[in-house]
């Protein structure tokens, strides 16, 4: 039997937007540094590569785009980072993760686009590293648009929204750990922090690779 090497965990945090991911994913980042876990927190879109300015420029509506062409290029935005992301969990680095091939499955299978359903949507992503644990921040859309600010970019409205949620819904695996994001701040993140302690302790015991959609 081929020995388990130690690895950091990826950790992924997914959800409708607002409803928590970015505060949630910053403030497991801080904890896990603070009780020693050499950890980083990464976004997907990542905007700061050429795709990703790209991606950006999209989302802002300065610039149109196919809808099978953005779906290929958010993709490709996490393919870019494929092997920098398993050379860092090699390193020993858990990496929470701020969206990934889910959000990219759910928001582009919402717009209805014939031909563009959540097979076709999901395979581009079929290889990509698959995540140790996903926290999905579980929350209705009217609660996560009074949270203000829907509207500011391509994609926030409440019926593309509900779209997006329903596919999450049809997304969702056993294996993924659902919270009721409507709590506090602090209720979330421990139940964030328990999940992520467990996987973290998994992958330093030693875990394989696992690939989408295994
Ligand atoms: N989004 C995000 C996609 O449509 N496809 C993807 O693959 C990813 C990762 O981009 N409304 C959408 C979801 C969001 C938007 O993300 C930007 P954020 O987390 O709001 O910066
Ligand atoms: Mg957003």
């Amino acid at each position: 039997m081929a020995s388990l090497v130690a690895r950091g965990a990826f950790i992924l945090f997914e959800g409708v937007d607002r409803c928590g991911k970015t505060t949630q994913s910053t403030k497991l980042v801080e904890a896990l540094k603070s009780s020693g876990v050499n950890a980083e927190l990464w976004r997907y879109p990542d905007r700061t590569t050429s795709m990703g300015q790209m991606i950006n420029s999209y989302l802002q509506s300065k610039t149109e785009m196919d809808d099978g062409a953005i779906h290929l290029l958010f993709a490709a935005n996490r393919w870019e980072k494929r092997a920098a992301m398993e050379a860092k969990l090699a390193e020993g680095v858990t990496l929470v993760v701020d969206r990934y091939s889910y959000s990219g499955v759910a928001f582009t299978a919402a717009k209805g686009i014939p031909g563009l359903d959540l097979e076709w949507c999901k395979s581009p992503e079929v290889g990509l590293l698959r995540p140790d644990a996903v926290l999905y921040l579980n929350m209705p859309v009217e609660a996560a648009a009074a949270r203000g600010g829907f509207g500011e970019e391509r994609y926030e409205t409440s019926d593309l929204q509900k779209a997006v949620r329903a596919n999450f819904d049809k997304l969702r695996e056993d294996w993924w750990t659902i919270v009721d994001a409507t709590g506090t701040v602090d209720e979330v993140h421990a139940a964030c922090r328990a999940v992520a302690d467990d996987a973290v302790a998994k992958c330093v015991a030693g875990a394989p690779y696992a690939r989408l959609w295994d």
